[in-house]
């Protein structure tokens, strides 16, 4: 695209005060072993984003519910996947175990935002009561998998899973990679209160909030606990006198 056709659809915007939210996905290996947590380094390529949900397969019993533990550290996990130590637990997120093959949306409730060419290590690790009721992942000793993936907007690199229901315990393998799709916002985070998606946060959003709110909407979640009640009115409310 030329830039006088950038600078015209930028005029257009900004006359129309359309913003839509431009996201993006990376796809990686079908899972082929099980299970417990992964680790990853994930790097912004081409300007800010941030990493809205996962896609997983779980290994375990079909439909059951699964608390995923998200660990953030700034910079590469090489060298750091046996403690906690330097890692952030950026949040528990929640899952359904679809067997074996099947992602499962992990949705997140605070987006892990990359700054322009920043590189920051996930580790998702499952919490279950017992082994093989974790997170899958793909390669074997004998099938070692490609650790290195990558598309216009982002990196990643994955080679080391640990066995097990408690993070950065159980066994140690390597080469082990990402096995599902990473999700995300082109230009950093969602601005949850524009509700409407046009870009600005204003009346029509507070009322939109209201309707959804009334109506029972999931998109009225706001803390993303599966219930619309008070708490989500105040994280709404907060938020909205934030803006974006
Ligand atoms: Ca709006
Ligand atoms: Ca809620």
């Amino acid at each position: 695209m030329s830039g006088k056709s950038i600078a015209v659809l930028a005029a257009v915007g900004l006359l129309g005060g359309v913003a839509s939210a431009q996201t993006g996905s990376l796809t990686t290996a079908p899972d082929n072993n099980s299970s417990g947590g992964i680790f990853m380094d994930l790097t912004a390529l081409d300007g800010a984003l941030a990493i809205t949900s996962f896609e997983i397969p779980y290994a375990g019993t079909v439909g059951t519910p699964v608390e995923v533990e998200v660990w953030v550290r700034d910079g590469s996990y090489e060298g750091f996947d046996a403690s906690s130590a330097g890692w952030t637990l950026h949040e528990t997120a929640f899952g359904t175990r679809q067997g074996v093959g099947v992602f499962d949306p992990l949705v997140l409730a605070n987006e892990i935002e990359l700054d322009t060419n920043q590189t920051r290590a996930v580790y998702l690790h499952a919490i279950t009561a017992g082994a093989g009721q974790g997170i899958r992942y793909s390669g074997t000793n004998t099938n070692p998998p490609q650790t290195f993936w990558s598309n216009n907007d982002i990196s990643l690199f994955s080679d080391v899973s640990r066995t097990g229901g408690v993070p950065f315990a159980g066994s140690r393998f390597t080469p082990r990679t990402f096995a599902g799709t990473i999700n995300y916002n082109i230009g950093g985070p969602t601005c949850r209160p524009d509700l409407n998606g046009d870009g600005v946060v204003d009346a029509d959003d507070f009322f939109l909030f209201l309707s959804l709110f009334a109506a029972g909407d999931l998109r009225a979640d706001f803390n993303n606990d599966g219930v619309i009640d008070a708490d989500d009115f105040f994280i709404f409310l907060n938020e909205f006198a934030q803006g974006c």
